[in-house]
């Protein structure tokens, strides 16, 4: 009797170990194992991984901070799409991940600088991939975050990494989330925005691109 209850907790305690792991952005679903509430992670996941330094012209305001764009393309309606930040880069960007050139390039004699990250995410009016490179404009913004406790903390020991999530509505038509172009604008209130970064979109479908420029999300979209 005392074993078989030994190999059940052992058992329960594997299952929310390995629930753990993986990619710290999780979905807003979660399950109960055994008393212990766990947040599930998205089917699929993007990355991107960037550095910022003078080099980086910034691509707009956002409260009057400068402010610096990354475009997801979206293959296909989804639930939910959730994005996290983290500054600085900390994972190992993988074939499959998306790196900015500027990230290859300094990053390997700057692992070290980072700044407090803020994000924003908007749809935008592009819905075919063959007009991505056109351009287009947001339609709204459909949430934003500072700071999230759920993501690892910076060097300095403080949670000042961002976490979103946007489920979708497709009662109303400016929140469901439809196939198309989504911009993530990032900035930041408490610092410069300058160091490495990575930027993870989880969905519930396969083939989401990032890119930090619109010509670049169509090469990605249409060659790539
Ligand atoms: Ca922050």
């Amino acid at each position: 009797m005392f074993k078989k209850t030994l190999i059940t907790l052992t058992s329960v305690l594997s299952l929310s170990a390995c629930m753990a792991t993986g990619p710290a952005l999780k979905s807003s679903i979660s399950e109960g194992v055994a008393g212990l509430e766990a947040r599930l992670p998205y089917a699929n996941y993007s990355n991107y991984f960037g550095y910022v330094d003078k080099s980086i012209k910034p691509d707009g305001k956002y409260k009057n901070k400068d402010a610096y764009y990354l475009y997801a393309w979206v293959p296909a309606a989804v639930d939910e799409i959730g994005v996290s930040m983290m500054s600085p880069a900390v994972s190992k960007p993988s074939n499959s991940d998306f790196v900015n050139a500027n990230y290859t390039k300094k990053f390997g004699n700057d692992p070290k600088t980072y700044f407090d990250t803020y994000i924003v995410l908007d749809r935008m009016n592009i819905i075919d991939p063959a007009k991505i490179k056109k351009g287009g404009k947001s339609l709204q913004t459909l949430t934003l975050n500072d700071d999230s406790s759920e993501l690892p903390k910076n060097p300095g020991g403080q949670s000042y990494n961002s976490l979103l999530r946007q489920t979708t509505d497709i009662n109303n038509p400016s929140k469901a989330l439809v196939r198309g172009v989504y911009r993530i604008s990032f900035t930041s209130f408490r610092s410069a925005v300058e160091g490495s970064f990575e930027a993870t979109v989880g969905t519930n479908v396969p083939g989401v691109k990032i890119a930090a420029s619109l010509d670049e999300l169509h090469k990605l979209v249409n060659e790539g």
